[in-house]
């Protein structure tokens, strides 16, 4: 019997490609092969700039894969899907994920962890499958980031780095749920689980810092110490639950002190939302003995390693390190796409500034200059 469902065809579209470290990303016509078994192929709506595609796109710390197509923060629509997925179909609106869930390893049917060992963070620049490219120029590879690659009118991503989300929501807003926003609000409930009352230090007030800061609160947090080197962040920071700004550049004394003296020998929980490795160290120190928990959220930009002595740890204090705020990406972010429905959570604003595609360097630029917290970028319809 002749299937109704043609199989789909390699899509030629536009795509903002990365040719090197630091170089301006350049727009290229790509070819998108159709979905393999497993995997959906999605035409993406928004996706918005995370400091990690930054980072990742700088390369300091990281390996140089290139051409790439950045971008992990990503809304969309299914266009078609690949051989056994069932899940999904044409005109399904999805987030992307840039850590995915395959439901049945170790990880995946343990409560304590959300790193799937079959679609974790992928870091060679291929798919998870069978570790080759869906782009291509010409016949020659792009790599990918992360497994999703939204800066592509098309991508192709495996089903399990995909959740299905409710048609209403704003496909523009909640995409920094993709990333940002999920991994802020998760370190604060699922990862830290603040209790009401608690003291709180947040090093960093990004996106990803704001959303521990609305994390707290929503936790009830009694006091909620915000710490940047940008003083233009005091006014946003109160907007999302700070009550103390603190500018470290200022500080005559070292933040760490500050931070002990005015909450009784240090705060129950710290978080380090930099992506500076030596600020672990600082976090660490601004915690109290006992119980005092340093959560670690930054991808590093320049230094992957961490220095801590042990007497931190002798003292009672916990390090934990955590991915995408701990949360099972697929069995949990449409909770928190719910909860922004009903307004429960702020994403709108964390938006700072919309964009084309077309001006997807200016992005860049924005997240560089330090006062851009997100810029979504906005695909051709
Ligand atoms: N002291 C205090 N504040 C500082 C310092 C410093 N020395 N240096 C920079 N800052 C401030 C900046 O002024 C800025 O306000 C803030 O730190 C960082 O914010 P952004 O906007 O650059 O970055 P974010 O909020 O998007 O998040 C960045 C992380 C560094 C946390 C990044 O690694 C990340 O996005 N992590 C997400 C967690 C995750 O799971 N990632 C995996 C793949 S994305
Ligand atoms: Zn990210």
């Amino acid at each position: 019997m002749l299937s109704s469902i043609s199989t789909p065809a390699v899509i030629t579209c536009k795509a903002a490609v990365a040719w090197g470290a630091g170089e301006a990303l350049v727009m290229e016509e790509v070819e998108v092969s159709p979905p393999q078994p497993m995997e959906i192929r999605i035409k993406v709506v928004a996706t918005s700039l995370c400091r990690s595609d930054v980072t990742a796109w700088l390369s300091q710390a990281h390996i140089h894969i290139f051409p790439r197509i950045f971008g992990h923060e990503a809304s969309g629509i299914v266009e078609s899907v690949g051989q056994g997925v069932t899940e999904f179909e044409p005109g399904d609106h999805v987030l992307t994920l840039f850590t995915g869930e395959c439901m049945k390893c170790k990880h995946c049917t343990s409560n304590k962890s959300n790193m799937c060992q079959v679609l974790g963070l992928e870091r060679q620049g291929l798919m998870h499958s069978d570790h080759k490219t869906r782009f291509s120029i010409k016949g020659k590879p792009i790599f990918h980031y992360c497994a999703v690659s939204s800066f592509s009118e098309y991508t192709v991503v495996h089903s399990g780095c995909a959740v299905k989300i409710c048609s209403t929501a704003p496909l523009d807003r909640i995409c920094l749920l993709s990333c940002g926003v999920a991994a802020g609000l998760g370190a604060a409930w699922k990862v830290a689980d603040i209790s009401e009352g608690s003291t709180v230090a947040i090093f960093g007030l990004g996106t990803v810092g704001l959303s521990v800061a609305q994390g707290a609160k929503l936790r009830g947090a009694s006091r909620i110490i915000g710490i940047d080197i940008n003083p233009e962040k005091s006014e946003k920071a109160k907007a999302f639950g700070v009550t103390d700004f603190l500018n470290s550049s200022e500080c005559k004394e070292p933040i760490q002190q500050v931070i002990k003296r005015i909450t009784d020998g240090g705060a129950d929980y710290s978080f380090e939302c930099i992506g500076d490795t030596d600020m672990i160290t600082t976090a660490l120190q601004s915690c109290c003995d006992g119980w005092g928990m340093t959560v670690t959220l930054g991808v590093p930009k320049v230094k992957p390693v961490i220095t801590a002595h042990y007497a931190f740890f002798l003292t009672g204090r916990t390090l934990r390190g955590s991915l995408f705020g701990g949360w099972k990406p697929k069995s949990d972010i449409p909770t928190l796409v719910d909860m922004y429905l009903k307004k429960e959570i702020q994403i709108d604003e964390l938006i700072t500034h919309d964009l084309p595609f077309e001006d997807v360097n200016k992005a860049f630029d924005l997240m560089r200059e330090g006062n851009c917290l997100r810029c979504v970028i906005h695909m051709p319809k």
